[in-house]
């Protein structure tokens, strides 16, 4: 910490007594002059003019010496005020008749110390201010570190916290609203993977900088952790407000870049939560704020989103989803069904995929699409991924001893579980705990998580298949793969995106791009799968442009282990091959 000293004075005295006042100044200056410093003393006397000369001065005051007797004001009340609109300048109290009391009251009110009037000698008079102002100058200074974030010197999280609950407070007494509007960075871990930390921190930086320049001083603004911003407005007329904030920190974001290898931009997702009532807690209006972002990082990366009573309600639901979720997992609530893969040549069932089903303790089924994120964000994710993992080893075997003529089954595999050190290990020990032959499982890894989580996924992916455990690569298309990225990988299986799938018939650049896909992979050698095939023109199309598997409703939609089994059986018995029975388009 630096601390400057100063090489020249600017003193507030407000004293009433003239004699006492004459006495204070003819100190100051014998004082300042033995010091071999320039001190300017601006006298008043009352604390009226005090404000008046404190609001209106340029420069100002080093130090403010305080008479406890002026006529305006009674006792300390005068020093707690001055304390409150300056609070970054030493008060030192002049007290009379040696009251102690009187000064040890001061000191615990905030004086930065006290001084009897009747005993102003110079050199003691300036060395005291000279003290309180560098004690001031330390706690300044120790206050800023204990409230800002060191990278930025934006606000931190705690000090926001405050800021959100005084604005309420002043909202509630000037009738007016207040509101957050809480912003993470997109995709910032892929900024650090790809360019460093240190341009991250750079970004992080510059962020700060040009929204502090953008907002100025009409609202708060704060670094709450990692890549996470928060503005904070008081005072609104109307919520209108709050979407016109939140477009002018998404444009600010969007217009910097920071320079490494290459230009390196950033966009945010931004959520906000206004209230007129001033009946919320901070930790009320954050959480609807946060809540409303995590809307827009789910809708779109880059865009905004404003909380609403709609999103309580899901929220109200992810929390009981939340709360039922572990026990569900024990009590089997939670279970495998299996949407068959055909031979695009023979139409016979030859693998089936796993998808995770979730009927409730009411009886309703849960869609994957609600109660995979919820699990995925609060890390239930690897034990629900465990009890399908044993699941469906477990059915394997049953089919297997009661001689249905068991196909691979494929289970999709979250980036969680791919990070995860043991990932390999778990799935070869629900083998062995089964006496399932590994070419029976297979693994669906979707494109985007490999690209992210490169080199945890690698080595688990090469254990299992030097295991004899099948890779297949998801949504194939939709990610960022190279294709020398995808030979050094250790793929078997590529599934061809449904977006791809679905727009076949109507758009040529889809169809052009699925071409491509089934020309590149077989050049690799990689066995392909069409997924998403709901017509016939669509299987069609797709057995012609070489797809080896095709898999949709057009066949079938998932079926339970139990009918999966019969099918299995009734094609064994089938002397023709033949589309399936449940086909139900
Ligand atoms: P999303 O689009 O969902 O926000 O994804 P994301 O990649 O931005 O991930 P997320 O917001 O969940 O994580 C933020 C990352 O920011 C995590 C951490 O690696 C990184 N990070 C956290 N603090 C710092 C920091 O001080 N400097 C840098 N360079 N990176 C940080
Ligand atoms: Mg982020």
């Amino acid at each position: 910490m630096i601390i400057a000293t100063k090489q020249s004075l600017s003193v507030l005295l407000i004293e009433d007594n003239p004699g006492d006042r004459r006495l204070a100044e003819i100190a100051l200056q014998e004082g300042s002059l033995e010091a071999r410093l320039s001190c300017e003393v601006s006298s008043v006397g009352t604390l009226a003019d005090a404000r008046a000369l404190l609001s209106g001065s340029l420069s100002p005051f080093d130090a403010i010496l305080l008479d406890l007797g002026l006529p305006d004001t009674t006792g300390l009340n005068g020093l707690t005020s001055l304390g409150r609109a300056c609070p970054d300048i030493p008060i030192i109290v002049l007290t009379g008749n040696s009251d102690l009391a009187a000064g040890t009251e001061a000191l615990k009110q905030g004086a930065a110390d006290y001084l009897d009037k009747a005993d102003l000698l110079p050199r003691p008079l300036l060395r005291t201010i000279q003290y309180a102002i560098e004690r001031k100058q330390h706690e300044v200074e120790l206050l800023r570190l204990a409230q800002t974030d060191p990278l930025t010197g934006l606000l931190n999280r705690r000090t926001m916290l405050t800021r959100m609950s005084d604005a309420i407070a002043s909202s509630r007494d000037s009738q007016t609203g207040c509101a957050i509007c809480l912003f993470d960075i997109d995709h910032f871990k892929e900024i650090n993977d790809v360019y460093g930390h240190r341009i991250g921190d750079n970004l992080l930086k510059q962020i700060a900088s040009a929204l502090s320049a953008e907002l100025g001083s009409d609202y708060t603004l704060a670094r709450l952790g990692g890549d996470e911003f928060a503005v904070v407005a008081t005072e609104l007329e109307s919520a209108e407000s709050v979407p016109k904030i939140a477009s002018r920190v998404i444009a600010v974001i969007e217009s910097i870049s920071v320079d490494g290898d290459a230009r390196v931009a950033a966009s945010a997702s931004v959520g906000g939560a206004s209230d007129f009532t001033g009946d919320i807690s901070t930790e009320e209006l954050l959480a609807q704020a946060d809540l409303a972002m995590y809307k827009a990082k789910v809708s779109r990366r880059g865009s905004f989103s404003l909380f609403d009573d709609a999103m309580n309600a899901e929220a109200q639901q992810a929390n009981e989803m939340l709360r039922n979720m572990p026990s569900d997992i024990e009590d089997d609530r939670f279970f495998l069904e299996f949407q068959p893969i055909l031979d695009a040549q023979t139409h016979e069932i030859v693998a089936v995929e796993g998808l995770a089903r979730w009927r409730d303790r009411s009886g309703q089924m849960i869609s994957p699409a609600d109660f995979i994120p919820i699990a995925e964000k609060f890390d239930i994710l690897p034990r629900l991924a465990a009890k399908l993992l044993d699941d469906a080893c477990s059915l394997i075997r049953a089919w297997s001893d009661a001689g249905v003529p068991v196909v691979p089954v494929s289970l999709n595999i979250s980036p969680v579980q791919c990070r995860d050190p043991l990932f390999g290990l778990l799935v070869l020990a629900a083998l062995t705990k089964h006496q399932v032959r590994p070419h029976l499982l297979k693994v669906e890894i979707t494109e985007s998580t490999i690209m992210n989580n490169l080199d945890q996924t690698r080595a688990n992916l090469e254990l299992l298949r030097s295991r004899g455990v099948g890779v297949h690569i998801d949504d194939f298309g939709t990610g960022y793969s190279s294709l020398s990225l995808l030979r050094d990988l250790p793929f078997d299986t590529l599934k061809i995106d449904r977006s791809f799938i679905c727009n076949l018939e109507q758009d040529a650049d889809a169809g052009a791009i699925v071409e491509a896909i089934i020309a590149m992979a077989k050049r690799l050698g990689f066995h392909i799968i069409a997924e998403g095939v709901e017509t016939e023109s669509q299987m069609e199309l797709l057995t012609k442009l070489g797809v080896d598997a095709l898999q949709g409703f057009y066949f079938s939609k998932s079926v339970s282990s139990q009918r999966l089994a019969e099918l299995l059986l009734e094609q064994q018995a089938s002397q023709s091959p033949r589309k399936l029975a449940t086909r139900s388009a």
